[in-house]
């Protein structure tokens, strides 16, 4: 038996409220786990995203922070560790994934062109829409059936993706995207042959192929146990061979990057765009040796890019996702299979069958879950999705997921237990949870700020 692969140096308590005002507290925040303040929450799963702890490595690291606005130490040591991890010549950091997509975007797409994804995550696919573009995503049928053990249900359909393009014509495509891992379908894999199919695509109609390279090292990690030939590779040649694969990636390096902020927009070797990004990220992100993040910011970035690609913390991470969905399948709670790197995705439609999509049951789930253990996840539905841009229909999600993400060396398995004991006891009255109806909505990402009500019968 192994345990975690660290000891803690220091704490940071929390506290279960009573039943009574978890009840008020949702009520108030509009039964929109968003909308809860943090110190109300006793365990907080809503997402990996900046969410994870640091080492002492990289708070030793915040100390030396040189925080000249131009030229920092620290950016040549985050440029130097993004080259050899990567094998790309250009980096540009910035605040955080979004502000990546915010810079290269509108450079690279025309109106009305195609960005086509496996499946692109939500804050991805409004940036394409905002530069005008049309998200379209390609990834396999099984990563919609939640029953199917797939390795790599995030793979790409690359005879779909293909017949796309032939159909459509090459010029109607401003680039593809692959989202390793990819998010929306549960954090789930893709493959390396998977990632080599796509880029003979993209080499043969000559499409520029990015990566949305949040949780690479995770995705590598997957490779590593689960494809033939790769049983004996280090994590860190693992991730050189796939990103030799791209022409340039958007990174969250909230994520795999093992920092509470930042982000990194890399080009493998065309200067001409490296030069519009590096043009591009000032009005929005700032310098470009700083990007939105001061150097301490960026020497703790530098040295979690080091620390991600270890094999006994890759080892622990997947294994204490894996560790929560395992427990909760043996307590006949339907979740994505197989379990993916970041998350536990429980599957709402199979949980609640009885609530329709636009009553939207991955939501309900999560607030019943709040209401009786203090745990707070994540709706990825109908109600992320949002509504038809053209007919203001409720569209129809593929998934209804309670995303239940696990923050990087925060918690301990005993915590996951706590998450399967309220699971548990939902599941024993899921008849009679009610769905949601929406009381307020706004135009664009409308899940995090929106207001909902539980229907009456
Ligand atoms: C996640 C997030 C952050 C998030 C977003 C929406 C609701 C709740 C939490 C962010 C991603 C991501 C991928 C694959 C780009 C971003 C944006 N994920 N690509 O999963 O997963 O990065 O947040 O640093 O701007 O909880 P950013």
């Amino acid at each position: 038996m192994r345990a975690e692969p660290f000891k803690i140096k220091m704490v940071e308590p929390i506290r279960l409220l009573p039943r009574d005002e978890r009840e008020s507290k949702i009520r108030e925040a509009g039964y929109n786990p968003f909308s809860l303040r943090a110190e109300d929450v006793y365990i907080d799963l809503l997402t990996d995203s900046g969410t994870g702890a640091m080492s002492d490595r990289q708070w030793a690291g915040l100390m030396l922070g040189d925080e000249s606005y131009a030229g920092s130490r620290n950016f040549y040591h985050l440029e130097e560790t993004v080259k050899r991890l990567t094998g790309y010549q250009f980096i540009v950091p910035t605040h955080q994934g979004r502000g990546a997509e915010q810079v290269l975007f509108p450079l690279m797409i025309q109106p009305g062109q195609y960005v086509a994804g496996n499946f692109h995550f939500d804050t991805t696919k409004a940036h394409i829409e905002l530069a005008k573009g049309r998200p379209v995503n390609f990834v396999i049928e099984e990563a919609f059936d939640t029953e199917s053990s797939h390795p790599f249900k995030g793979n790409m359909d690359n005879e779909k993706l293909e017949q796309f393009i032939s159909k459509n014509g090459k010029e109607s495509i401003a680039f593809i995207l692959i989202t390793v891992t990819c998010n929306s379908a549960g954090g789930q894999p893709v493959s390396m042959e998977n990632i080599k199919q796509t880029s003979e695509l993209s080499r043969k109609y000559g499409i520029p192929l990015f990566f949305d390279a949040a949780r690479f090292a995770e995705n590598a990690y997957f490779i590593k146990q689960r494809e033939k030939g790769y049983q004996d590779k280090e994590i860190s040649d693992i991730v050189r061979e796939m990103f030799s694969y791209g022409d340039g990636f958007t990174m969250s390096a909230k994520k795999d990057g093992l920092v509470n902020i930042g982000g990194l927009l890399s080009i493998k070797e065309d200067t001409a765009l490296y030069e519009a990004c590096r043009a591009n990220v000032v009005p929005y992100e700032g310098f470009p040796t700083y990007g939105g993040l001061t150097g301490r910011d960026m020497e703790a970035l530098a040295r979690g890019l080091e620390e991600v690609v270890d094999d006994d913390y890759l080892a622990h991470r997947i294994h204490q996702v894996a560790y929560l969905g395992n427990r909760l399948m043996e307590n006949q709670i339907p979740v994505q299979k197989p379990i993916g790197g970041h998350a536990v995705f429980v599957d709402a439609k199979k949980f609640l069958p009885h609530i329709p999509h636009w009553q939207f049951p991955a939501h309900a789930l999560a607030v019943e879950l709040y209401m009786e253990a203090g745990v707070r996840g994540v709706e990825i539905g109908s109600l992320l999705l949002g509504r038809d841009p053209e007919t203001g229909e409720n569209l129809k999600s593929p998934v209804e997921f309670l995303r239940l993400t696990i923050p990087r060396r925060t918690y301990t398995d005993r915590h996951m237990d706590v998450v399967v004991e309220g699971l548990v006891k939902l599941y024993e009255r899921r008849d009679r949870i009610r769905g949601m109806r929406l009381t307020y909505e706004p135009k664009v990402l409308r899940h995090f700020t929106a207001q909902l009500e539980p229907v009456q019968e």
